[in-house]
């Protein structure tokens, strides 16, 4: 069944269908002022902090609600209803919703006795406060008189948990006024003032457009006793009963009345926001000119769609276009911009950045917008503790050079990790050298940048600190030990027992450092890491090789986890993907590997992270049984490694079987079975459950997961084979042999190049000739020299 389709010329995802099997969200606004809406207007905003800087409620785990609602009502009949399916909910058969959600902003549509409404929501760039701007048009023969109601429910303090746990305290600190056109909201009010009389803890809810003929500050007298969003008593009686809220909790409604004409269409604009009496009033003066809007909207598409253009591809697959142009880049974004602050699942808890899965996420956006990424690989450097290892977790406040580390009780009390973990820092090997690929920017490495706790040095030591602190973190067999935990956060192997993950990730990164050595005549350097590279190559052979498949790794007291011979767990995909993609395994053991993947992991949704999922037979360190069986690490279809195993059938030239995995995981490809994957169809989520669970299929956390990142690079690296190196770029497709044709066009190093790739033989990957600007080139890698402005660049395979 489906719910909407993709829109790819607005870059939009359209949903005809508003009675979705999940909330389906969108993002709005900047780390400096969040929004996350769904497509019956549920959500909540926060300033700077989803934890601390909360500013609308939203129930979560819940019923959607509440939102930025927009109530309307027949002023003659009393009907009403709202601009959103939700939350009046009216019948389907005569009210007709659509949500148009795009790069940034969502607008809902919606028709019902002949009023036509649209609600668009959005936060103008670089701007610390939302717009909703309302429209209503009379599609009949006659006058109408049209209330609107415009609604927001503010928490009664800034931190989520206080507001929602600490009653006996929240419920007596907020006040609401209402002060020309809007109600402010004050909490603690009597402390603290600056020289404004404001203490920076002022939330306001104002209207422009129209006067406001009544309110409430109060959500009970709002609602009413024992009713709902659905059914608020102001709006079915008609007006709002001018209640401000004292010792109880605080909203802010807004009631406008609309005279139309048959024909005619009006617009009232609410802004919300946290700033104080004197500011928002600034701020709704800017929107008395209603035009500002359409400009405003225009700016934000201009900025998203901007970045996207940086890569554009056209294939035969319009699934794999939306996702790559437009959906997968924009959650890549989203992802790298809000970590996992803040989404439906995330409930804005966490205080910091992890990792691990922040050096990920900058992947997803190097080919995008290559400064924006600098900017943050750096800041992850510098929470890079001196001994080499990354600080598990990084705090929003985090003060380079005087952090504590993992070692200090005071770290672990405030982040609740009490160790390092065994890849953090690894994860800065491929991101750099991403990095480097797609600017030239080598001198990069020459950066000095200090470390979390004491020191500095340039990104080069960084990097070789990163390999010393693993090689210093050995396990019985000399193998990385997996410390606290690898990526696997349900796998602890105990403190020196061995990670084979780990193991090629450090192989991988010692390939990068020898070349990044090799290229600055650090000799020496060099020539000692081949030889503890090859130390290593042996080891990981003589121990990890089982047959047809890798192992997982070798617990503290010497049992191999991921062996044939387990009962459970016998078999899992990241050591088979990670072997390729680190260039460890031969051509054979890389075939093999692959294929054992195939036959034993793979399901019709993707494949499973391991199997058979723990159920008797789990080790102590086995968190995963925590789980059910075919859900999240135990034996679920986790969604991050789907790109790891998409790269890596990529890189040995399986075109297909690399699009086949993209296939059976891509939100795209699951439209139209969007009632058994639950989740937004432009969106990918955290896992699938997999063949034990009785809800085969369904995906779980939205949004914000490494997975955008992972298939993001698996796609674009590895199928479409965007390789760039220092020098330049190589041209190496891995596709699906029916596709005869496709294009890009890619702006790399500012110059443009516009790629055709023809296969009219139906090859999965390899070439025949490439061209570039019509000169046939010896092989398929052009070097930035070659290059011009605009380039033409065909690639015959
Ligand atoms: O790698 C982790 C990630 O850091 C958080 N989510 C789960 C992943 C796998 O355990």
């Amino acid at each position: 069944m489906n719910y909407g389709y993709f829109d790819e010329a607005q870059r939009e995802y359209v949903i005809t269908r508003p009675d979705t099997p999940a909330p389906w969200a969108n993002y709005l606004g900047s780390p400096e002022y969040g929004a996350i809406i769904s497509n019956n207007a549920g959500g909540y905003s926060f300033v700077k902090s989803g934890a601390n800087g909360r500013i609308l409620r939203y129930h979560f785990n819940s019923d959607d609600t509440p939102g930025r609602y927009l109530y309307l009502r027949d002023d003659v009949s009393g009907d009403y209803w709202s601009a959103s399916w939700q939350p009046v909910g009216k019948d389907l058969n005569v009210y007709k919703n659509e949500c148009r959600h795009g790069m940034s902003y969502t607008r809902i549509t919606a028709e019902y006795e002949d009023i036509q409404s649209e609600a668009l929501y959005y936060v103008p760039l670089h701007k610390t406060y939302e717009v909703w701007r309302l429209k209503v048009k009379n599609n009949s023969e006659k006058d109408r008189k049209i209330s609107a109601f415009g609604y927001a429910e503010f928490t009664n303090d800034s931190n989520y948990e206080q507001d929602q746990i600490n009653l006996q305290y929240t419920l007596f600190i907020t006040r609401t006024y209402f002060k020309k056109n809007k109600i402010l909201q004050t909490i603690n009010q009597n402390v603290e003032k600056n020289e404004e009389g404001s203490n920076g803890q002022e939330r306001f809810f104002g209207c422009a457009g129209a006067e406001v003929t009544s309110f409430n500050g109060d959500k009970a007298a709002f609602l009413g006793a024992y009713r709902s969003y659905s059914n608020p008593i102001a709006v079915e009686r008609g007006h709002c009963d001018n209640v401000l809220n004292y010792n109880s909790n605080g909203c802010a409604a807004l009631q406008s009345s609309i005279c139309l004409k048959p024909g005619e269409t009006k617009e009232i604009v609410y802004i919300l926001g946290r700033h104080n009496d004197k500011d928002s009033d600034k701020i709704l003066e800017s929107y008395q000119d209603l035009s500002i809007i359409e400009k405003e909207l225009q700016e934000l598409k201009n900025y998203w769609h901007g970045k996207l253009e940086h890569f554009q591809v056209n294939t035969p697959s319009k699934e794999f276009n939306s996702m790559i142009n437009t959906w997968n880049a924009y959650q890549c974004f989203i992802t790298f911009i809000w970590s996992r602050a803040a989404s439906f699942v995330y409930c804005g808890q966490r205080n910091g950045y992890g990792y691990r899965d922040t050096v990920q996420d900058i992947q997803g956006i190097i080919h995008l917008d290559a400064p924006m990424a600098k900017e943050r690989i750096r800041f992850m450097l510098s929470a890079q503790v001196d001994n080499g290892g990354g600080l598990p977790l990084v705090k929003y406040d985090h003060n380079p050079g005087h952090e504590d580390t993992p070692d200090d009780y005071s770290y672990v009390q405030a982040t609740g990790h009490p160790a390092y973990r065994a890849d953090d820092a690894l994860w800065l090997f491929p991101t750099i050298l991403k990095y480097i690929g797609e600017t030239g920017d080598s001198g990069f490495l020459e950066e000095v940048i200090p470390y979390a706790n004491k020191e500095a040095d340039t990104v080069y030591d960084h990097l070789k600190r990163a390999i010393r602190f693993s090689l210093e973190r050995l396990g019985d067999h000399r193998m990385p030990a997996g410390l606290h935990a690898d990526w696997n956060d349900c796998l602890r192997l105990g403190k020196k027992g061995e990670s084979t993950f780990v193991a090629l990730q450090l192989y991988y990164a010692m390939s990068i450092m020898i070349s990044l050595a090799e290229s600055r005549k650090d000799i020496e350097y060099a020539e000692h890491m081949k030889g503890v590279q090859k130390e290593l190559y042996e080891i990981i052979q003589n121990l990890c090789w089982e047959d047809d498949r890798f192992i997982r790794g070798i617990k503290e007291d010497g049992q191999v986890i991921g062996s044939k011979q387990n009962k459970e767990a016998s078999m899992w995909l990241n050591p088979q993907s990670w072997a390729v993609i680190s260039g460890l395994a031969d051509k054979q053991q890389a075939e093999a590997a692959l294929e054992s993947v195939h036959r034993e992991l793979n399901t019709p949704f993707g494949v499973r992270l391991m199997a058979p999922s723990f159920a008797d037979h789990a080790f102590p360190g086995a968190l995963a049984i925590l789980f059910n069986p075919s859900t999240k690490e135990n034996g679920g279809i986790f969604s991050q490694p789907q790109g790891w195993i998409i790269l890596a059938e990529s890189l040995m030239g399986h075109g297909n079987r690399a699009f086949e995995y993209f296939k059976e995981s891509s939100p795209a490809m699951l439209n139209d079975r969007a009632e058994i994957r639950v989740l937004e169809p432009y969106v990918h989520g955290q896992f699938t459950e997999s063949t034990e669970s009785p809800f085969e299929g369904r995906s779980h956390v939205h949004w914000l997961t490494g997975t955008a990142s992972t298939v993001m690079v698996g796609c674009v690296e590895g199928i479409l084979g965007m390789r760039p190196d220092l020098n330049g770029l190589r041209v190496a497709p891995s596709i699906p042999s029916e596709w005869k044709e496709l294009t890009m066009k890619k702006i790399f190093r500012g110059k443009c190049l516009n790629i055709r790739i023809e296969n009219k033989d139906g090859a999965e990957s390899g070439f025949r000739e490439m061209y570039l600007n019509g000169e046939r080139l010896t092989d398929n890698y052009i070097s930035e020299a070659e290059m011009k402005e605009e380039n033409e660049i065909l690639l015959v395979m």
